[in-house]
């Protein structure tokens, strides 16, 4: 989805190539030769293969320096990009997964259970980090500017729609995502892939 959106809004030519998830394509032999952990999405670029959302909108934006949505490496807002991108992969949406996916992690029901719980609660400390960065430096994740990771964010944001706790409860994070939302990029890809969202 992030990456989708962004394709967009590079308006770079691309060819999106379905894998069902409900059908378990990713498991797939020929999916699991590019992506091993049998997830999506994987970008395919000039032969080479990149997997994780974060790393493929960073290598994504630094084929696209003229697109102005990463911070110049010299600045002092690439830090916070960095920081945005790297924190939402491995605690945000991590939390996010443990929430949708208890199943992944625990086998018993009592301990799926508890497993939200405790998920749920994360997800609302995550999201009031944001909601404190985004009222000092805001409108966007990395300060005046929109950057690759209010794509990520967007992505995460869209998932918790549906949770106990979700992004768009909080002000400043719907005053973005509202923001997003007015972009032809986000509506194209919500478009494309049969997805609504409002909020
Ligand atoms: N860390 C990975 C996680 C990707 C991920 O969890 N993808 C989910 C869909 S949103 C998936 O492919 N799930 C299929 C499965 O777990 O079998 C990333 O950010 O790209």
């Amino acid at each position: 989805m992030a990456t989708h959106a962004l394709l967009e809004e590079l308006s770079v030519d691309y060819q999106l190539i379905e894998i069902d998830l409900a059908r378990k394509m990713q498991r797939t032999p020929e999916y699991l030769a590019i992506n091993p952990n049998g997830k999506v999405p994987t970008l395919l670029h000039n032969g080479d293969i990149i997997y994780e959302s974060a790393a493929i909108l960073l290598y994504l934006l630094d084929q696209h320096p003229e697109s102005d949505l990463s911070p110049p490496p010299t600045s002092p807002q690439r830090g916070r990009y960095y920081q945005s991108l790297i924190w939402m992969s491995n605690t945000l949406q991590e939390a996010a997964n443990r929430w949708a996916h208890p199943e992944h992690y625990c086998d018993n029901k009592e301990g799926q259970a508890s497993l939200k719980i405790k998920a749920s609660r994360e997800l609302e400390r995550c999201w009031q980090v944001i909601e404190s960065d985004l009222s000092n430096q805001g409108p966007w994740i990395s300060g005046e500017t929109l950057s690759g990771a209010d794509f990520h964010l967007f992505m995460i944001a869209y998932w918790s729609r549906l949770y106990e706790s979700r992004a768009q409860d909080y002000p400043m994070i719907q005053q973005l995502l509202k923001n997003l939302l007015k972009r032809k990029s986000i509506q194209a890809m919500l478009q494309q892939e049969s997805l609504s969202f409002t909020c």
